[in-house]
């Protein structure tokens, strides 16, 4: 038995591969106790489709790429890497790659390098949430655990379709609701999650704020908030009261398009429950008012207490290793053991742990803003490890402008979307070939063992730049002998820290850090020790357009399709790329089930087939995925504006045109 995190969702599912080379749940593995959903069961199958199978390079984009060696490939880069100023240099790294892959690029990056030009694809998932969190309790990481779903009465999902984007865990909710537990939805689509819900609250996209802060009204109106644990344990509810009177109920049902009635019954679930966790994503998180609707939600647990025995504001992990990436800091702020560049007193620890100097105490931009810099022409070199932003990333003619411009390295199991802008191609062996850790949604980190040799001459994440860093000259710093001497490195930084795993080894896992819940003594690690209320505040424009459009998963799919894509069970009914419309607004544009038609926005256009749905009037649900062998990239019609505070950009509202073809 060979056991693994699964490489998909955040539920971090332990699983293994049987004598027959099939997927299997783990039983033992306290995140899904033997379950498993649809996509993992077809890894195997497609663990050498389509890979890269040596190093590729070429000057010049124009001509074609020729194999080299490794040695070659190093001699390249340390040569660029010498000639470039830090500042014109770029890393964009991955939520999907291993603890110990992270935490050495980020070593490389920030500690010897010296810049801070280095971002990951949580910029664009998870961002939000670690800001709200840290805002709120003074620190990332969720506050509960699985273990509490077992127990609780009321589930909200708001912006969240766990049901095909968490699938392992939003069974287990059902389990409880079976057992008599309510279940809510909030989203402008009636999702799978709305489907097998209690009640559906169909919102209109963006809107959330008003919503919540409709909800606080309500619960303080009625004498509902609980007065002693606000008074004991928090601060600030009167300044975030104030911004929730705003919103009388009648105020916030026009604004959000949903009835009165649904807002009281929120309030009552928030009175009058035993346990409430909410759990929330990306319709939350990828928002132009993306923090505030987090704060808003966490709002609502700090008035009614809703913390530990009695509830959790759950932020659902996007990616099978975005915790660890956290864990690791590998944001353009951050640093290992949740610690900050912005920190003096972080910096000089991690410079002395490391034995070097001179990290800089300035976030490097982040991933959107990076792309200005290339076009400006400030950076010259971007290199891509674990994610596919030819294809992702918002705004995407003007990304494909910026990856033709910039010297671009790609850093991959597979050929991708972005790897055709490359001037080289870097082999990565994936999970399943390599060794290390993983973490997921709620805290719990699983060793992966490889089942597999590393195909052709592909090489770990970490190998790859340990190996280069030797070839610069960092030498004894990256000596690593295996990934198991990277973890107990890392695990280092993380002593004395909130996410300590300082004892844990690989013999340990799978392990959790943080006990089953984070602050269960409601002492949090702010200045004043108390939880902070924030004021949340709408700040969203509303604008005129004939659609909006909100873009979102495919059930069977992830994400870009490298790998799932190359699997014809689990294409079946998610290609050719389409839209999911009201049918009533496409009677009024006179559009029929399986037209075809054009989504127009300022920026791009794509075309798809029209699929009916229930979603709310006025807006339109497609998925974001597909790659250009499908069709066009949804991203060509996104503007990418973003969030103020967490920089993460909004997904979830463009304003469109629908064109009948
Ligand atoms: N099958 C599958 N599962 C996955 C992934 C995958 O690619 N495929 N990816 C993983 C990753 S990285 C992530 S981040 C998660 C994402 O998981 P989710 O966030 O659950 O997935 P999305 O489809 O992006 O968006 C969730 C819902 O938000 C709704 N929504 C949009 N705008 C709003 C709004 O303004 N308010 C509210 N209340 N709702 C809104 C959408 O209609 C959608 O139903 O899934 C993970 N799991
Ligand atoms: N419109 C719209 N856009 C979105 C979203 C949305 O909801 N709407 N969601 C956003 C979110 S939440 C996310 S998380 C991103 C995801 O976007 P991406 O990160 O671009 O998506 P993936 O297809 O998961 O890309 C992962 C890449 O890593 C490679 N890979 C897998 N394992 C390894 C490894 O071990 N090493 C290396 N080097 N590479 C590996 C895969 O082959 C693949 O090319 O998309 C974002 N973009
Ligand atoms: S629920 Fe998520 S982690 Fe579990 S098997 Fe499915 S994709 Fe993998
Ligand atoms: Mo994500």
């Amino acid at each position: 038995m060979i056991p693994f995190q699964c490489p998909y969702c955040g539920v971090g599912c332990g699983l293994y591969l049987d004598e027959r080379g099939r997927v299997r749940g783990d039983r033992s593995h306290p995140a899904n106790f033997g379950d498993l959903c649809k996509k993992p069961l077809y890894f195997p199958g497609v663990l050498r489709k389509g890979r890269v199978p040596r190093p590729l390079f070429r000057e010049d984009k124009g001509s074609d790429f020729r194999e080299i060696d490794w040695e070659e490939a190093y001699l390249i880069l340390s040569e660029k890497l010498r000639v470039l100023s830090p500042d014109e240099v770029y890393f964009y790294v991955s939520g999907q790659l291993l603890t110990e892959d992270i935490y050495v690029i980020n070593k490389f990056v920030k500690g010897f390098l010296k810049t801070n030009n280095i971002d990951a694809n949580s910029r664009l998932c998870m961002a939000t949430p670690a800001t709200a969190y840290r805002m709120a309790f003074g620190s990332d990481g969720v506050p509960c655990t699985y273990e509490d779903v077992d127990d609780a009465d009321v589930f909200l999902f708001i912006g969240s379709n766990a049901a095909i984007s968490h699938p392992v865990l939003f069974k287990r909710v059902l389990k409880r609701r079976k057992g008599g537990a309510f279940v809510v939805t909030i989203d402008p689509v009636r999702t799978e999650t709305a489907e097998m819900s209690d009640h559906f609250i169909q919102i209109r996209a963006g809107t959330d704020t008003v919503l919540l802060n409709s909800v606080l009204y309500v619960l303080h109106r009625r004498g509902q908030v609980d007065t002693e644990f606000i008074e004991r344990y928090t601060e600030g509810f009167e300044e975030a009261l104030k911004e929730a009177e705003k919103f009388p109920p009648e105020v916030a049902s026009r604004v959000c398009g949903v009835g009165v009635e649904d807002i009281l019954l929120l309030a009552d679930l928030f009175a009058e429950g035993r346990k409430v966790i909410s759990f929330w994503c990306q319709g939350l998180n990828q928002s132009l008012n993306g923090v505030m609707k987090n704060l808003a939600l966490i709002n609502l647990h700090l008035a009614t207490g809703r913390l530990n025995g009695r509830g959790c504001p759950f932020s659902l992990t996007g990616q099978p290793n975005a915790m660890g990436g956290r864990e690791v800091g590998y944001l353009s702020h951050g640093l290992p053991g949740y610690r900050d560049v912005r920190n003096r007193e972080d910096r000089e620890f991690m410079e002395r742990f490391w034995g070097t100097s001179g990290i800089r105490g300035d976030p490097g931009p982040t991933i959107t803003e990076a792309v200005d810099l290339i076009l400006e022409g400030r950076i010259k070199l971007l290199w891509v490890v674990g994610t596919n932003p030819a294809v992702s990333l918002p705004d995407l003619n003007r990304v494909e402008e910026a990856l033709e411009k910039v010297f671009l390295v790609v850093q991959d199991p597979y050929f991708n979307d972005t790897s055709a802008f490359a001037n080289l191609i870097l082999p990565a062996s994936q999970l399943g070939e390599k060794k290390g850790v993983m973490t997921g949604s709620d805290r719990t980190l699983t060793l992966c063992e490889p089942f597999s040799v590393p195909f052709s001459e592909s090489k770990p994440d970490w190998k790859i730049f340990s190996e280069l860093a030797e070839v610069m000259g960092f030498g004894k710093a990256f000596s690593y002998g295996s990934p198991e001497e990277i973890f107990e490195e890392f695990k280092k930084t993380t002593e004395g820290r909130i996410c300590d795993i300082s004892n844990l080894h690989y013999s340990d896992l799978p392990a959790r850090w943080g006990g089953r819940w984070l602050y269960g003594d409601l002492r949090f690690p702010t200045p004043s020790g108390r939880a902070r209320f924030h004021p949340a505040v709408f700040d969203f424009p509303a604008g005129e357009s004939e659609f909006v459009l909100i873009t979102g998963r495919l059930k069977n799919q992830w994400h870009t399709m490298t790998r799932t894509g190359k699997s014809p069970e689990l294409l079946k009914g998610e290609v050719p790329p389409f839209v999911l419309m009201n049918p009533e607004d496409c009677g009024e544009i006179g559009v029929e089930e399986g037209d075809r038609v054009r989504i127009v926005s300022k920026r791009g256009s794509v075309e798809r087939v029209v699929r009916f749905g229930n979603v709310k009037r006025g807006h339109i649900f497609a998925p974001f995925g597909y790659p250009r062998e499908f069709g066009e990239p949804t991203n060509l019609v996104l503007t990418g504006r973003v969030d103020p505070f967490s920089k993460e950009p909004d997904l979830k509202f463009e304003p469109v045109k629908v064109v009948k073809i």
